[in-house]
């Protein structure tokens, strides 16, 4: 019902008819995933990964306490899927969280697979294929969280919603292929091609003089941070990843990859003039600048449609607001002790196939052959040992309740937004760029900002706590999709005894696992007799030997090219991309089916 009532009302007149309702409404979307194509910049017709063929995607809406259904229909015809809901807790539905290997099997082309949980935390979130890095092809869209009780209720007249997006003309599989290869040893991301704001550029947002918006910013990029500005306004922030915060007043804001920010600006009183707001790609994480790469997007505060619509100015000095400093609105204390301490010690390196990786300890992500989730359930009392998940889980077990730490050295120049499942965070340290590892007796906040995904700086550290208060399998990964590809993950696996009397997987979910020919019982190598056995586990290609530098990989590795070439073929079995008339046939079929439902 909310899908079709969003395309006629404004989201506050959805508020009000939300508040009439029964707290506990449930709202359900069916979501038929396929193909379709699309040209947001203007540059480059592309295929783009629609919803019952449209593009840009639906938001999702409901009201804090609502029960969310969404039906996922597979269409993509050649590629699998999944639906994360990235920052909704999940508390009590681990099976619903989305990424393929970790809570659940993929859901291959033509199978169905229904997601059902309830949201009890108002805010900003986002939808996205967790599977295979697929999100970049446009499967991503917002997921707004209304608060009847919220703090800032009654401080202001209506609400926007942004989104924010860097932009590739090739598709996934495409670039992904490039990335990971023996012919990229340094690991160099791809550049995109441009930037987007609502999908689109150059969007005007119609505002009247004195009114306060609330306008809700969502980066749901691949790669880039933007740093965001509104000429002549002031932003004055009020939520971050669904954290209320009190207000605090910035000019420009830094928002990672997955990053949300909600901000007040109260208009100016006269309508002589119209104000451009810009998205500026952060260039530091590009290896190379093209010339021809045009950084921002500009949109426009539209007063007066009669008025120009000038250029935004250049701008010098990027300063954005420190969230560090943010003060959450409900005061939540700064952990008194720790219970669990984790060190992950962040590189890049290359293995014996060429290509570039990223590690945690040492360790790359590989996804195991049972879904983590259900190697939780199926190994009984041995649940609770982490050798169980996989050496390449990069998996812990935490106990129920305890006060957890992670301490992240980024041994990388890089800059990586982490993001945690299940959870938001205390981030009770941060050090500027080149600090090192964490030393111990650096001081905190005693009311430290929470939120659900942060930046680590170049060669420095961060420290984040949280509760184990949620049983489930959360990942912790690098939100810079790229690095997902390369093995920046971590796999929290959080009182799975508990999870284990408390989940129950509906038979659909299964039945994808049977659709793919994914094992469901045992441990990452799929062993259910002995699941201290882990041999035929997945694992990452060897180390190379001793003494090889990336400079030396190319000569090696591309003796062996074509052997390297079969190997990626086979890992993208299934994956091919569809030709020009596959995809037309696809869009008219879609076309037809949907037309009833539009
Ligand atoms: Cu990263």
């Amino acid at each position: 019902m909310a899908l079709s009532l969003s395309k006629f009302l404004t989201p506050i007149a959805l508020f009000c008819f939300y508040a009439l309702q029964s707290r506990a409404a449930t709202v359900t979307y069916n979501f038929n995933v396929s193909w379709v194509y699309a040209n947001p910049d203007g540059a480059h017709v592309r295929p783009v990964i629609g919803i019952n063929g449209q593009w840009p995607l639906p938001t999702i809406i409901a009201m804090k306490g609502d029960r969310v259904i969404v039906n996922v229909q597979n269409s993509l015809g050649n590629e699998s899927t999944s639906v994360h809901f990235h920052g909704i807790f999940m508390n009590g539905t681990n099976e619903m969280d989305g990424p393929t290997g970790v809570t659940q099997c993929e859901i291959a082309p033509g199978s169905s697979f229904t997601y059902n949980f309830t949201i009890d935390q108002p805010g900003t979130y986002w939808y996205h294929s967790h599977t295979r890095s697929q999100y970049p092809d446009g499967f991503r869209g917002p997921l707004i969280v209304y608060d009847p009780d919220s703090p800032f209720k009654g401080h202001y007249d209506d609400e926007v919603v942004l989104t924010f997006s860097d932009w590739y003309h090739d598709s996934m599989h495409t670039l992904l292929a490039k990335f990971i290869s023996v012919a990229n040893p340094t690991g160099a991301e791809p550049v995109p091609k441009s930037s987007l704001i609502n999908d689109t550029q150059n969007i005007k947002v119609p505002v009247q003089a004195g009114k306060t918006y609330l306008i809700r910013m969502i980066n749901v990029g691949a790669f880039a941070g933007q740093y965001v500005w509104f000429e002549g306004h002031t932003m004055r922030i009020v939520e971050v990843d669904g954290v209320y915060t009190s207000p605090a007043d910035a000019d420009m804001l830094y928002i990672t990859a997955a990053q949300r920010y909600s901000v007040l600006i109260t208009m100016r009183n006269d309508t002589n003039s119209n104000f451009p707001f810009v998205t500026h790609m952060d260039e530091d994480l590009f290896d190379t600048v093209p010339q021809d790469l045009n950084p921002n997007a500009t949109g426009w505060l539209v007063y007066n449609e009669s008025k120009e619509l000038r250029p935004a100015s250049m701008i010098e000095n990027y300063d954005p607001y420190d969230d560090f400093f943010l003060i959450p609105e409900d005061g939540e204390a700064l952990y008194s002790s720790v219970d669990h301490s984790i060190t992950l010690n962040l590189t890049m390196d290359n293995l014996g196939d060429g290509a570039n990786y990223a590690f945690f300890n040492d360790v790359t992500y590989v996804a195991p052959k049972v879904p983590t989730l259900y190697t939780a359930l199926s190994t009984g009392g041995n649940a609770t040992n982490p050798v169980v998940y996989g050496e390449n889980t990069n998996s812990f077990v935490l106990q129920k309740g305890d006060v957890v730490q992670i301490i992240l050295n980024n041994q990388d120049p890089g800059k990586h937004p982490f993001h945690l499942h299940g959870h938001t965070f205390q981030t009770v340290v941060r050090s500027e760029d080149e600090e090192g590892d964490y030393v111990t007796d650096v001081a905190m906040p005693s009311v430290p900002m929470r939120r659900d995904t942060v930046m680590v700086r170049p060669n420095g550290n961060l420290v984040i706590m949280f509760r184990a208060d949620n049983p489930g399998i959360w990942l912790f990964h690098c939100h810079i999709e790229w690095h997902v590809a390369s093995g920046l993950m971590a796999t929290m696996v959080e009182a799975p005894l508990d999870l284990q009397k408390i989940i129950s997987i509906p038979e659909n979910h299964w039945q994808a696992c049977r659709d793919s020919n994914i094992p469901t019982q045992g441990n990452a190598a799929g062993n259910t007799v002995n699941v201290l056995d882990l041999s035929g586990a997945p694992t990452s290609p060897s180390p190379l030997p001793a003494g090889f530098t990336a400079r030396g990989i190319v000569a090696l590795v591309f003796s062996v090219i074509s052997a390297f070439l079969g190997l990626a073929a086979i890992a993208w079995y299934g994956a091919a991309p569809l030709s020009a008339a596959e995809l037309e046939a696809t869009r008219q079929k879609i076309e037809t089916e949907t037309a009833g439902i539009r």
